[in-house]
């Protein structure tokens, strides 16, 4: 098996990846630029291989390491992604965990630095996260190497479970109509599974994606109607739209998973 180990920058991804891989790393490029390649063999399961990806903030195709990343996840199709998230920074963090969970790739979020959340004060109700992401969530320390065995645990049951159509996390159900119709205009030009990502970006107006789905012009026509009736339903430009539907999920899940004085009491026992 393989998973992919993915976060922005400074979530703690190196610190995972050398707790979880120990002295089986190995290093090169991905192919045409200059970006590192590292992978290495799970230290508790050398059967499988842990590919850490380039450290980004989203898998819009504008920096060589999001095209690496982006590439990467679509083309190889890992088994599954290990999300490192900065729980003090869990905002940012959560928007491209939605974006990776796009792929279709059964994903696990790990909520790293939960030392320095603690000493925060703050709390999260990890189990409404899960609830309200629609993934299973971890809380970690990859510096002291805690919760990192969950992790991974989870990462294999999330990689060997049956195909869950409905692992994606929902957008306005407007939005949704519009990706659902250009799914079936793209269903048998691209893998099932990675059908809604091609939607996505198709709806986005993503140039890369759009040179690699053969549409007919005809095809192509249908989906430039879709995404025209939403941005006029909308108001708004389609590359915005998936924005503020991404970040407006981010808000939802946040609102939700912060542990408010409340309910403190109920989630501590
Ligand atoms: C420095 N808890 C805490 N407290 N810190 C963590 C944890 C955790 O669970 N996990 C990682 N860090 P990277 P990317 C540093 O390097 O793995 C720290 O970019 C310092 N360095 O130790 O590099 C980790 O691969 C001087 O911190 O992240 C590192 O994703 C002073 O988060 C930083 C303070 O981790 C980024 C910190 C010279």
């Amino acid at each position: 098996m393989e998973f992919a180990l993915a976060g922005n920058p400074n979530s703690g991804k190196t610190t995972a990846f050398n707790a979880l891989t120990g002295a089986s790393q190995y290093v090169g490029n991905w192919p045409g630029v200059t970006v590192e390649k590292k992978g290495g063999y799970l230290k508790k399961d050398k059967s499988i291989v842990l590919q850490d990806l380039p450290g980004i903030y989203s898998l819009a195709p504008y920096t060589p390491e999001e095209i690496v990343a982006r590439d990467y996840l679509i083309d190889a199709h890992p088994n599954a992604i290990l999300d490192i998230v900065d729980a003090t920074n869990v905002e940012r963090n959560l928007y491209l965990s939605v974006q990776l969970m796009e792929t279709g790739i059964p994903i696990v979020v790990a909520m790293n630095m939960m030392d320095v959340v603690a000493r925060q004060n703050k709390q999260f109700n990890l189990d409404k996260m899960a609830y309200a992401l629609g993934a299973p969530v971890v809380g970690i320390c990859a510096l002291k190497g805690q919760g990192l065995k969950e992790a991974v645990a989870k990462t294999v049951q999330a990689a060997n479970a049956e195909e869950d159509t409905d692992r994606y996390p929902r957008y306005d159900a407007r939005f949704e109509a519009a990706i659902s119709e250009i799914e079936d205009i793209i269903c048998p030009l691209v893998p099932r599974d990675r059908k809604r990502w091609f939607a996505i970006k198709l709806f986005e107006r993503d140039i890369k994606v759009s040179e690699q789905v053969n549409l007919t012009a005809d095809q192509r026509q249908d989906v430039e109607d879709i995404i025209a009736t939403a941005e006029k339903i909308f108001n708004d430009d389609s590359e915005s739209i998936v924005i503020n539907e991404r970040y407006a999920l981010v808000t939802r899940i946040v609102n939700l998973a912060v542990v408010k004085k409340n309910d403190f009491s109920l989630s501590a026992s």
